[in-house]
C-alpha cells in the first residue's frame, strides 16, 4: 500500500489526499516534518519536501504533488480530474500552477510561516505586517476565484477538476490557521462550501496539527 509522507497542514499533501480520495486510492499516512531533515526522508526525496508517496513492498517512490497527480491521472481512469480536450486539460493545469505557485507564495506560505512555524518551531510571535500583506493579496486571489465561479460551473470548466482540489487545499490551510476573510466574496465562499461538503474533504477537517488547534468554525459546514 502507498504510504503518504506528510504533515497535516501541508497544502500540497492536502491536494493529493483529496485527489486520492476522489479516485479511491488507498493509502496510509506517515507523519513527516520536512523541517526536521530526517535522513530517511532525504533518501526518499532529495528535494526534502512533502508530499512523498512510497510503497515499501514494491520499492516505488513518487515525489512532488504535481508529478504524483499526473501519475494517478495516467494510471487510474475513474474520476478523471484532468479531463476534456487538450485545451481544457491545459486550463486545469494552468489553474493548478496558479494556486500552487502564486496563491502559495502570496498567501499560504506567509500565513504558515507566521502562524505555524513561528508558533511551533521558532517560538516567536507572528509579524502583523506580513499577515496584513498576505490578507490583501488573499482578496486579490478571491476576486479572481469569484470571477471563475461566476463564469464556469467549476473553477476550470464544466466538471470538477484538480484545479478545484488545489485551490480548496490551499484555502483549507489558511482557514485552519484562522486567516480566511470571506467578506465580499460570496461566490468563492459558496464554491468552498460545496468543496468542503464532499466526502473526500472529511478526513482533512477532522485532523489536527499538534499544539495548534483550528478555530471552531473550521470544520463546520456553515461558513
Ligand atoms: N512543488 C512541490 C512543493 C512542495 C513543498 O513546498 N512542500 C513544503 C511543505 S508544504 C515543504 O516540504 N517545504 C520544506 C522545504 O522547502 O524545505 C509539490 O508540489 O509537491
Amino acid at each position: 500500500m502507498w504510504h503518504l509522507h506528510q504533515f497535516p497542514l501541508c497544502p500540497f499533501s492536502r491536494k493529493l489526499r483529496l485527489h486520492m480520495a476522489e479516485k479511491a486510492v488507498a493509502y496510509e499516512l506517515v507523519r513527516e516534518n520536512p523541517w526536521e531533515g530526517r535522513d530517511g526522508f532525504w533518501q526518499l526525496n532529495p528535494a526534502g519536501k512533502t508530499p512523498v508517496l512510497h510503497d515499501p513492498e514494491r520499492g516505488a517512490t513518487l515525489c512532488d504533488s504535481r508529478v504524483i497527480a499526473e501519475y494517478f491521472e495516467e494510471t487510474i481512469e475513474r474520476n478523471a480530474l484532468i479531463s476534456g480536450g487538450a485545451a481544457q486539460r491545459a486550463e486545469t493545469r494552468r489553474l493548478v500552477a496558479l494556486f500552487d505557485e502564486n496563491f502559495y507564495r502570496d498567501v499560504t506560505e506567509p500565513v504558515m510561516h507566521e502562524k505555524m512555524m513561528k508558533r511551533l518551531i521558532l517560538r516567536q510571535p507572528p509579524d502583523g505586517r506580513v499577515l496584513r500583506s498576505a490578507g490583501k493579496l488573499l482578496h486579490g486571489h478571491l476576486d479572481y476565484i469569484d470571477w471563475l465561479v461566476d463564469t464556469r460551473q467549476w473553477l476550470a470548466g464544466p466538471t470538477l477538476s484538480l484545479a478545484d482540489l488545489a485551490c480548496a487545499a490551499h484555502i483549507s490551510v489558511v482557514d485552519y490557521l484562522g486567516a480566511m476573510d470571506w467578506s465580499d466574496h460570496e461566490q468563492a465562499k459558496g464554491w468552498y462550501m460545496v468543496m468542503k461538503s464532499r466526502p473526500s474533504f472529511r478526513p482533512l477537517l477532522s485532523e489536527k496539527m499538534d499544539g495548534l488547534p483550528p478555530p471552531r468554525e473550521y470544520a463546520s459546514l456553515d461558513l
